[in-house]
């Protein structure tokens, strides 16, 4: 009988995530690595891309990063190239974490602007997910974990691109689940409810009276756990939903979000 505290590990896997030079994708990366798996990483930035290796290293981690913007197929495809010569295999699971957001109320965004963050949130998951399924394919197995969000389920003022770019990334979870799933391929998805990293500084930052951000209260108010969360916040449901742990989970978002998305919100006092 083997211990259930094994079928966590990830020894022996080659873990891709996107997007992991700081915030969400590196407390995963680092998660994935404490569970025994093989790190690549990548970002846009060739110094971030090098400090965070530096960060790994000292974390003890084995993390091989590369400069590589998952927008650009061609990239993506060198991408995969350099992580098997580098690791010596195509990724077993692949984490689909890069995203941007642009916060511009709908008839002041441009289209270009719009674009740049469906392609980075929905059509890079897609070019990611479409490179690395045919090696999983080939292997009998593989795990894909899309990073979502509340924005996935709920929509909100000036965040349109970003909220349509998300629910399709449910929606292409749920499509990589039903076309692959006989191949051994589980594909879930990560919903993070409002999590403390550099893309959600703003709504964060105190006010010039010194007050806090009414964003920042906002949130806490209609968070059960009156809170903000963290990256590592994220930790443990990445391992669980990349590992053996989750073999029968497939199509599934799951929402860490300390309770947002079930709460009506706090009574006002
Ligand atoms: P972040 O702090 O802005 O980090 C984004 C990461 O993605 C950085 O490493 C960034 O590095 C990289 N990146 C951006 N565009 C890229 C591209 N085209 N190619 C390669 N790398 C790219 O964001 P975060 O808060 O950690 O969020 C990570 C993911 O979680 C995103 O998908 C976000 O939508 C999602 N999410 C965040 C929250 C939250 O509250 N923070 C909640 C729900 C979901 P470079 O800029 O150097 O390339
Ligand atoms: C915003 C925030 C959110 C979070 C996250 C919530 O402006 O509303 O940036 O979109 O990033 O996606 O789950």
């Amino acid at each position: 009988m083997t211990n259930v505290l094994d079928s966590f590990r990830l020894d022996g896997k080659v873990a891709l995530v996107t997007g992991a030079t700081y915030g969400i994708g590196m407390a995963i990366a680092e998660a994935l690595g404490q569970a025994g798996a093989k790190i690549a990483f990548n970002a846009r930035h060739a110094e971030k891309v090098a400090a965070a290796e530096a960060h790994y290293r000292e974390a003890g981690l084995e993390a091989k990063g590369f400069v590589c913007d998952v927008t650009d197929e061609a990239q993506v495809v060198e991408l995969l190239n350099n992580i098997e010569h580098a690791l010596g295999s195509k990724p077993d699971i692949l984490v689909n974490n890069a995203g941007i957001i642009k916060r511009i109320p709908m008839c002041e965004m441009s289209v270009d602007e719009w674009r740049q963050v469906v392609d980075t949130d929905l059509t890079a998951p897609f070019i990611v997910s479409k490179a690395c399924i045919p090696s999983m394919v080939e292997k009998g197995h593989g795990k894909i974990i899309n990073i979502c969000s509340m924005m996935s389920e709920l929509g909100r003022e000036t965040v349109s691109a970003y909220a349509a770019a998300k629910g399709g990334l449910k929606m292409l979870t749920r499509n990589i689940c039903s076309e692959f799933g006989e191949a051994n391929i589980q594909c879930n998805g990560i919903g993070p409810g409002y999590i403390a990293t550099p893309q959600t500084a703003p709504l964060r930052e105190r006010q010039a009276d010194g007050s806090r951000h009414p964003f920042d209260a906002f949130i806490v108010s209609k968070t059960p756990a009156a809170r903000w969360g963290t990256p590592e916040d994220l930790m443990g449901p990445a391992v669980f939903l990349a590992s053996d742990a989750s073999n029968f989970v497939n199509g599934h978002v799951l929402y860490v979000d300390g309770g947002i998305l079930a709460y009506i919100g706090k009574q006002p006092q």
